[in-house]
């Protein structure tokens, strides 16, 4: 019998289309940029930039190459965009926007409130003007940018150094001491997807100024303060504190977000070590999401002289640069899914909770939504099966009783009364898969 010719075509077609996905889904490549390589493990890689840069073609090459995220290094800033009082620039920020937008980068925010670069009429005031001011422009700033924001430094470099943790003296700070939290309320009001950073320097280990820091976030979770996550901005010497993981680590148990925000390490025979491992001990945290460098070449950098960032000024790949993307290639890849597992619509004084999955090979975080039905509770309680071999390491924002098989969440102080329809947000790590089987929600 005489086949087609046609026929005979699209059946050789159709077997070679079927070998070439089963050789994709077999193998595992490593991936060869620095966006690509975190994306893996589930994480960004970004790098500071400015919109005066985008007409240079070489650097925009490497941008647009390596990074996944971006964030202007001046160009959010309060002294850029309320250059006067009342009166909003934000053609800079919405051309990075534009251009991250374009390529699918995400945006990191910075900075709504800092004690530097701040326009003149604004260091001209005090008190409640300055107050008022000063939420206004978190306000007016955060809206403008209301969704097209992955992550807002909403407050800057707030503590002292040296200080024994105690906040730095500044203008801002002279308003009282609740400055932060009013910013971070007005901020989430104002752009309520956005995850909400603290940021500041020399918080590279466990020292004065970080528990400083860690004492705040830790008050903030207890009152209710809307905070998401701890920026560390790392800019390096020729060392690294041997805590630096651990003080991740300690974050991240208060229930927030690590994002290491702006790291550029001095040029030295240690560049390439300390920079694969910051990446490392980012790796090595969960919710450490994610790694800025504070800019893309050497010659971009305002450490000028120093040389610390991935590229040289020519736009060669460093020594640092290698070391960065084998340990981020170490470090995946992993399940690239967030699998969502939730219990049934509540019942009138009930709750419903959703469970979402970050998965790698040998552990998971799981972010858990509890949703009230159409009255409100006072107290609730999410069951959830472990699978096997598997047990909680760590939970944030609530309390559990066991570790493995079926274990209890239970609501804490802070976040018991939940509102008709509204909803608030637990985690816990585990060792082994996350859990697939629907969780039970118990109200009261
Ligand atoms: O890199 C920024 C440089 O171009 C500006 O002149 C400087 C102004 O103070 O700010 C630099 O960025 C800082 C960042 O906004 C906050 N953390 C420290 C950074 C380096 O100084």
């Amino acid at each position: 019998m005489r086949i087609p010719r046609l026929a005979l075509l699209s059946t050789a077609t159709v077997g070679v289309l079927v070998a070439a996905s089963i050789a994709v889904i077999g193998t595992a490549e490593a991936a060869t940029t620095l966006g690509a390589s975190a994306a893996q493990t589930g994480r960004y890689f970004g790098v500071a930039t400015a919109a005066f840069k985008f007409t240079d073609t070489p650097y925009m090459t490497i941008l647009n190459r390596e990074f996944n995220s971006v964030v202007p290094e001046n160009d959010m800033k309060w002294d850029a965009t309320e250059p006067q009082q009342g009166r909003f620039t934000f053609t800079n920020g919405d051309r990075l926007v534009s251009h991250a937008q374009s390529r699918g980068m995400t945006v990191r925010g910075h900075a709504l409130l800092w004690h530097a670069q701040q326009p003149s009429w604004a260091q001209g005031l005090s008190g409640s003007a300055l107050r008022s001011a000063a939420i206004n422009h978190v306000t007016q700033v955060a809206t403008h940018f209301r969704g097209k924001i992955h992550s807002w430094d909403v407050v800057n470099e707030a503590f002292a150094d040296g200080g024994g943790g105690a906040r730095r003296d500044s203008n801002l700070q002279r308003t009282g001491n609740d400055w932060i939290e009013a910013a971070f309320r007005a901020a989430r009001a104002a752009d309520p997807g956005a995850k909400l950073c603290y940021n500041d320097y020399n918080t590279d280990g466990i020292n004065a100024k970080s528990t400083g820091i860690y004492n705040m976030v830790r008050d903030f979770k207890s009152r209710g303060v809307p905070i998401d996550c701890v920026g560390l901005q790392s800019h390096l010497g020729t060392t690294l504190d041997s805590t630096y993981q651990q003080n991740i680590q300690r974050f991240a148990d208060l229930g927030v977000d690590v994002q290491i925000t702006e790291l550029d390490v001095q040029q030295g025979a240690n560049q390439a070590n300390i920079f694969a491992s910051v990446t490392r001990a980012c790796l090595a945290v969960a919710r450490c999401t994610g790694i800025t460098v504070w800019g893309v070449r050497d010659s971009d950098s305002w450490r000028t002289g120093q040389n610390p960032l991935l590229f040289d000024a020519n736009g060669n790949k460093k020594a640092a640069y290698t070391a960065v993307l084998n340990t981020l290639n170490a470090g995946g890849p992993t399940t690239p899914t967030s699998p969502t597992t939730s219990s049934p619509p509540p019942a009138s004084g009930g709750c419903t909770a959703q469970v979402t999955l970050n998965s790698w090979t040998g552990g998971y975080t799981a972010t858990v939504r509890v949703t009230a039905g159409s009255a409100a509770i006072s107290g609730w309680s999410v069951g959830v099966t472990v699978p096997s071999g598997g047990a909680v390491t760590s939970t944030w924002n609530a309390g559990n009783s066991g570790t493995s098989g079926q274990v209890t969440f239970r609501n804490v102080s802070y976040n018991g009364q939940v509102p008709a329809g509204g909803s608030t947000e637990f985690g816990f790590q585990g060792t082994g898969t996350g859990p697939t089987v629907t969780p039970s929600c118990t109200a009261g």
